[in-house]
This record gives structure tokens, C-alpha cells and sequence, in this order.
């Protein structure tokens, strides 16, 4: 047995141990009284939670579209396009790394407190995919388009056109595909940086979006979890939300965000729901190496909790009192 596995056993044997003390949380106690009771009402406050530092910028924005009044759709969609307007920004919208052929493929998706929601995958030289993916949802009879079909959608709904890669991020992938033995796509803590966004608004309901350029130098055509309804975003009004980063297929192998969500339902805290969908993905792979995974979660009370596979995620949390960036626990140090 490899010295990781060894360590990961020790580590998941811990953490197992900690996760069969079943504790409801306390938003499950007051969702027992019923979703409208004026107590869960009176208890919300607006916040937003979204994932990396990046999210700290993301989160005034979604703020202001809160705090005047504006519903959490709004706020995760305004908060984002800080993001995925950031030209320095490697990793999400108009500055985000190509796929291995040199081409900027953007995913993005959006849900709201009616479990509506909208997606674009492999989206090319389209500005704000979240926007996008929001036109899909209101739009159209459709969750999802792609490619092609997705661009002309958005050219067809006055969408601007963006010029992809970006100088530097087509300098990075130049150099890239010169070093012939870094020919597979790169993932490590340093290119896993979607954002992922979840708010309550004043009225108490939720809504996510999760927008990204994907894994860098990725295979053409490869679409990962941050687009695809319940597994890098799940939303469900009655309990809780969910957002995830990190290695998209290990994402989409559990479901990831819907089982943190259904996790919550079944009354576990935020925390210990993000910590769980950790520990499954651990159960099903064999090989972690760089198989980093995070998972950021709030529910129905404003509870939120983060949990990641590998050190160093970590979570944006913004309240009427707070403007933060929290490390997120973790299962692993890097080697
Ligand atoms: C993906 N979850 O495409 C994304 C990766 C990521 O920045 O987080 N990239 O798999």
C-alpha cells in the first residue's frame, strides 16, 4: 500500500469516527417546525458564501444587488461576472486557459429558489456564460445547451463577443505544449479555481451559480461538474444549496452538490455535509494523487459550512457584519 493510500485510510478512519456521531443540525430542528414558520423567517439574514479569494470581489458585488433589495438569482449572477469579467483571472471567463488545442471553452449554470435552472457547456467567445446560462433557464424550454448551439443562442440574445485566449493565457498554453512530457491537462490546487456562489436573500429563499473555463489544457470537447445541475451546483429551496471546485469527473462520479444537499436534508450541518461528499469521493477513487475536491455549502438557516480533499480551498463569506476569507478544513496536506 502507497504511503498517500496509507495516510488516507488513517486520515478517513478518523474522520469516519467523528461523522457516525450524528447531531441535527439546527436548521433540520427548526425546518421540523415547517420551511414557513415565522421562526426560520425571522432567524434568515441575507448572506453569501462563494469559493477561493477570488470570491471575496464577487461577493461585494453579489451585496450590492442584496442589499438593494434585489433576490438571490440576481445577487449569485452579479456576483460572479466579477469573476468572469476579470482578465487576470486564469481560470473562469475571458482570462481563463484553454483547452489542449488552444481554444477557451466556458461552463457555467444557475439555479434558483424554484429549482429552475440553466446551463452552457463548451461555450466559445461568448462574454458572461452565467448570463447565459440564466437566458436558457428564462428563455427557453432547456436546462443545457453547448457548443455550437449554445453560441448562437447567445449571439441570437445580444450577447458580446469576447476575443479568447487572453495574450497571457495564450502565452501559458504556448509553453505548455512546448514541454512535451506535460502533454496531459493540468490539475492542481493551483488551476482549480471556478467560482461557485450561494445566497439567501431577505426573503429567505437561495439561488447558486457556478461558472468556470474548466481544467486547463483539457481535451476538446470536455465538459467537467461546474455546468451540469447537481454536480458542481444543487439547489433546493426546501434545504439548502451546494457548489464544488476542483477535479470535475471525481465531482460528477457522486453527484456531488445534490448529495451534499440531500446530506443536509437528511440533517446534517452544512459542514458535516460537505465533509461526507468528501469522504465518498475518497471511498471511490483509488488513485488521489492531485485529486483535489471542494465542496461549499449554506442552508435554509444560513448555516454554511466547506470541506475539501486537499489543503489550501478555501471560502468567501459575506454578511451584514462580515466580508471574509476562511480556510476551509481539509482531509490531506499536499505531499
Ligand atoms: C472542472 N470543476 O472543470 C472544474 C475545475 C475547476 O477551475 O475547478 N477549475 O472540472
Amino acid at each position: 500500500m502507497s504511503e498517500l493510500k496509507r495516510r488516507t485510510f488513517f486520515k478517513l478512519g478518523l474522520t469516519g469516527a467523528l461523522l457516525t456521531a450524528f447531531k441535527p443540525s439546527k436548521a433540520a430542528e427548526l425546518m421540523e417546525e415547517g420551511v414557513n414558520s415565522s421562526k426560520l423567517r425571522r432567524a434568515i439574514q441575507p448572506m453569501v458564501v462563494s469559493t477561493w479569494n477570488h470570491g471575496l470581489a464577487a461577493n461585494e458585488a453579489a451585496w450590492e444587488t442584496l442589499s438593494a433589495g434585489g433576490n438571490a438569482l440576481s445577487a449569485v449572477e452579479n456576483g460572479v461576472k466579477v469573476t468572469e469579467a476579470d482578465i487576470s483571472n486564469r481560470s473562469v471567463g475571458i482570462g481563463g486557459l484553454p483547452d489542449s488545442s488552444g481554444k477557451v471553452t466556458l461552463d457555467a449554470c444557475i439555479m434558483d429558489e424554484n429549482s429552475k435552472c440553466g446551463a452552457v457547456a463548451c461555450l466559445e467567445g461568448i462574454n458572461h456564460p452565467i448570463s447565459v446560462a440564466r437566458a436558457v433557464m428564462e428563455k427557453t424550454p432547456h436546462v443545457m445547451l453547448v457548443g455550437k448551439g449554445a453560441r448562437e443562442f447567445a449571439l441570437d440574445q445580444g450577447f458580446d463577443k469576447i476575443k479568447t485566449p487572453v495574450k497571457e493565457a495564450k502565452k501559458a498554453w504556448k509553453e505548455w505544449k512546448k514541454e512535451e512530457k506535460r502533454k496531459s491537462p493540468e490539475i492542481n490546487h493551483e488551476n482549480h479555481d471556478t467560482i461557485g456562489m450561494l445566497a439567501i436573500d431577505q426573503f429567505g429563499n437561495l439561488s447558486g451559480a457556478c461558472t468556470t473555463s474548466g481544467w486547463a489544457y483539457k481535451m476538446p470537447g470536455r465538459v467537467g461538474d461546474s455546468p451540469i445541475i447537481g454536480a458542481g451546483l444543487f439547489v433546493d429551496n426546501e434545504i439548502g444549496a451546494a457548489c464544488a471546485t476542483g477535479m470535475g469527473e471525481a465531482v460528477i462520479r457522486i453527484a456531488g452538490s445534490h448529495t451534499v444537499v440531500e446530506l443536509m436534508r437528511q440533517g446534517h450541518s452544512p459542514q458535516k455535509a460537505c465533509e461526507m461528499a468528501v469522504n465518498r469521493i475518497i471511498r471511490k477513487h483509488d488513485n488521489l494523487e492531485n485529486l483535489q475536491v471542494g465542496f461549499i455549502a449554506l442552508n435554509k438557516f444560513g448555516e454554511y459550512g466547506s470541506y475539501s480533499v486537499y489543503a489550501g480551498f478555501n471560502v468567501a463569506v459575506k454578511t451584514a457584519d462580515k466580508a471574509e476569507l476562511e480556510d476551509a478544513p481539509y482531509l490531506m496536506e499536499w505531499e
